[in-house]
């Protein structure tokens, strides 16, 4: 049997793959991976892609449901019928009871746009509930809430990733791909051969930051004042794009003044990064016939998210960078599907196509393809953080249904998480791995994998490409679609809930036409004909957008916003009591909540526990030896790892990956403060003290 062609089952990068029983291979003909010929070599996978396969046939693979007759008893194998009879009854009885509303769905960004599409449909068809939203709430919200202000539309890429080998700088704030995405290292080394320059902002030195031609150490929190800095240094260095400004933008006028009030010397007090590096950053950038600036997490977790990522796309603007080829503002979208989970409706307050649940225009037409009355389309319903801490209390939900998340480990204050589904009367699991969430679940459903079944994903590019089955699944487990069949059936919902992913991607396509995210002219047989194809397409003949914004933003008027953002800090600050900061994020060989990872032994054995990655000379004052065990407690509460030596790091920062669960979780520690506008947690910075153990 000859491989099949299909993508990896992690991130956003969404490397191709030859995948056959007990075989992956890299395809050469994707570009994201460095295939295709646009970077030397065909393509590449990181370790995470080539180990996918022995997450397949992992010992303890849910292979059966999985169902518990109380609280205190044993999870026991059940057949599907009870499995979903059980699930079934339980929402009626809950509904009844207390509201359509108490019962809510959580959902994630690795579900493929079917799945994503049709848990959305799920919960407002058939449970007529406003509440479900997603783990991507915890990854692009705050980018895509910005984007989405300045551009009237957020695609994480504006441009295809070959265009970043073209790129004479490239600015990445908080981005450390060397490790999250390695392969799109291939890009940058052919943009270094080309000449181009790289700047880096990150408290840490990163694989990332030793790689580039500038790196700016911030303190962290505090990139909005860096951004604002740079913008000032730009202006006051003639550096601005007059013509573009007046010609596509609105609002520049209105933001000198704020700009005004962050002079290189003070945004140097705030930030820690050097008054040199600055203008040095704003030179390589100003004198940059093609220059993109891109943001990830690092600069995104934040209460501030929202205004932060604004303040990179003001400096983008003044530079005249969005809508010009080769240049521009982007994000790197962080989960497999993270681009296409956020469009088709898992997100509290959106339909398909990136529609606004609150339109009535947009009401109208997914009530039309669903079958229903746009009047019995629920609002808006709760934010991921907002949704989670309101399990089990008062007026709170009494159900959740899970696809596709861990948050027992990735959720902010994870231990608050912990108790509020355990006071949950029904908590639901679909996964192929006992994960620490599903270990907690009173149903537990076993799930296919990626290399079991298909379906489309958008990459980072915002490219939509095919997943295909390549290997058998296990014969008693169900893909989520044929679950959510089964529970539809079961409520007796309206409309259709089809398990084949090519019908749903179609009735997908109808529901996306017109929206901005107008997936109507995408098709199984062209995705495979073209290597993917670029949203928007809102026909069969349109060949796809690969690079957005060339005649017009999103906008009503067509103009891009330059809206004025002040610094504001951390949401917590150090003080004497929790005198450190606390970074949190990824190291290379474990992907998110670790659930998948952990179970790969190459990976394990290359990163087998949590750390505290710290500062030399900080270790030395708190008397914390190299590799002893420390404890880190922060106002929420006390996780315990080993330490972990770096002169990378800054001196009153220390980082911890969020990859393991039990004690040495992070997400013990981390504040659930949220961005106003995109309701992101806090992940990237709290204040902490340190001990040994
Ligand atoms: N190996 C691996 N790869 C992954 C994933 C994974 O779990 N593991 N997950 C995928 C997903 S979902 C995502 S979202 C992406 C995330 O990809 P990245 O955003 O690259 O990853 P992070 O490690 O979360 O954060 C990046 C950097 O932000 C820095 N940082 C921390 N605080 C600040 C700050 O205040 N300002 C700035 N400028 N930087 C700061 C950290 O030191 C870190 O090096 O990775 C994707 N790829
Ligand atoms: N402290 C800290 N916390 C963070 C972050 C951080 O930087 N710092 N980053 C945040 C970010 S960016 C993200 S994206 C989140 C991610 O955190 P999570 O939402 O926990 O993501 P995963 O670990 O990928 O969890 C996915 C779960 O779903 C299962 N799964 C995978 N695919 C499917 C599928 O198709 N169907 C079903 N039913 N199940 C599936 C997997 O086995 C796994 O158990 O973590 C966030 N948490
Ligand atoms: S970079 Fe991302 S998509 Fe590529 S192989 Fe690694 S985890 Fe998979
Ligand atoms: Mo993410």
């Amino acid at each position: 049997m000859s491989p099949t062609p299909t993508h990896c089952p992690y991130c956003a990068l969404q490397c191709g793959m030859l995948v056959g029983p007990g075989t992956i291979a890299p395809r050469d003909d994707i570009p994201a991976n460095g295939g295709g010929g646009d970077v030397s070599g065909g393509g590449a996978l990181c370790q995470k892609g080539w180990t996918a396969g022995e997450l397949l046939a992992t010992p303890d693979r849910l292979t059966v449901p999985l169902m518990r007759a109380h609280r205190d008893a044993p999870l026991q194998p059940v057949t599907w019928d009870a499995a979903l009879d059980r699930i079934a009854g339980e929402i009626r009885r809950i509904q009844r009871a207390y509201g359509n509303e108490a019962v809510a769905v959580f959902g994630g960004g690795g579900l493929t746009n079917e799945k994503a599409y049709q848990l959305g449909k799920f919960a407002r068809v058939a449970l007529r509930t406003p509440n479900i939203d997603y783990n991507g709430r915890f990854c692009m919200s705050s980018a895509a809430a910005a984007q989405n202000r300045a551009f009237g539309m957020d695609r994480g890429l504006p441009v295809p990733i070959t265009d970043i080998a073209a790129a004479d700088t490239i600015l990445l704030a908080g981005g450390n791909v060397a490790e999250t995405m390695p392969p799109f290292v291939r890009h940058l080394t052919a943009q270094r051969e080309r000449g181009g320059r790289l700047i880096v902002i990150d408290p840490r030195e990163t694989p990332t930051a030793r790689r580039a031609d500038l790196h700016l150490q911030v303190t962290p929190g505090t990139d909005l004042a860096l951004a604002n800095g740079l913008l000032h240094l730009a202006i006051t260095e003639g550096l601005i794009d007059k013509a573009y400004l007046d010609e596509r933008t609105t609002g520049f006028g209105a933001i000198r003044t704020v700009i005004n009030g962050y002079w290189p010397e003070r945004v140097e007090r705030i930030t820690g990064v050097p008054v040199p590096k600055m203008r040095e950053a704003v030179r390589l950038l100003g004198d940059a016939a093609n220059a993109l600036i891109l943001t990830a997490r690092g600069a995104e977790q934040h209460a501030t998210g929202t205004d932060t990522v604004t303040a990179f796309i003001n400096l983008a603007l003044a530079l005249g960078l969005p809508g010009r080829p080769g240049s521009g503002f982007g994000c790197l979208t962080g989960q497999g599907n993270g681009q296409g989970g956020r469009e088709h409706g898992q997100k509290a307050d959106q339909l398909p196509g990136y529609r606004k649940i609150d339109d009535p225009a947009a009401r109208e037409h997914v009530a039309r393809v669903w079958g229903i009355d746009a009047g019995d389309l629920p609002g808006p319903g709760l934010s991921a953080t907002e949704l989670l801490n309101a399990l089990g209390m008062p007026g709170g939900p009494r159900a959740l249904l899970i696809f596709g998340s861990n948050p027992v480990v990735s959720a902010p204050d994870a231990a608050t998480i912990e108790e509020r589904l355990a006071a949950l009367d029904l908590l639901v699991v679909a996964d192929f791995v006992p994960s620490e969430t599903a270990a907690r679940a009173d149903v537990v459903l076993p799930t296919a994998q990626w290399a079991e079944e298909t379906g489309t994903i958008t990459n980072l590019e915002g490219r939509v490409l095919l997943r295909r089955a390549a290997v058998p699944r296990p014969p008693q487990v169900r893909g989520d679609l044929e679950i959510l069949a089964g529970l539809a059936g079961r409520l007796e919902a309206p409309g259709r809930f089809s398990a084949e992913p090519a019908e749903v991607f179609d009735e997908l396509r109808a529901a996306s036409a017109g929206g901005l995210a107008d997936y109507s002219g995408i098709t199984y047989e062209r995705i495979v004909a073209e290597t993917g194809v670029f949203w928007p397409c809102p026909g069969e003949g349109h060949p796809g957008t690969p690079r957005v914004f060339l005649d017009r933003f999103a906008t009503p008027d067509g103009r891009a916003r330059v809206v004025p953002v002040e610094h504001r800090g951390p949401a917590e600050d150090i003080d004497a009591d929790y005198p450190i900061y606390l970074t949190t994020g990824r190291v290379l060989a474990h992907y998110q909540s670790g659930a998948q990872t952990r179970r790969v032994r190459a990976l394990l054995d290359a990163s087998p526990e949590a750390f505290v990655e710290i500062h030399p000379d900080l270790a030395e004052r708190l008397e914390i030896e190299e590799g002893s065990d420390v404890r880190v407690t922060s106002r929420r509460g006390g996780a315990v790892a080993k330490a972990r030596f770096s002169t990378a790091i800054r001196h009153d920062t220390v980082f911890m990956p969020f990859h393991w669960a039990g004690a040495a979780r992070a997400n013990l520690l981390t504040n659930p403060a949220l961005d106003p506008t995109s309701r992101m947690p806090e992940f990237k910075v709290c204040a902490v003290r340190l001990e040994k153990s």
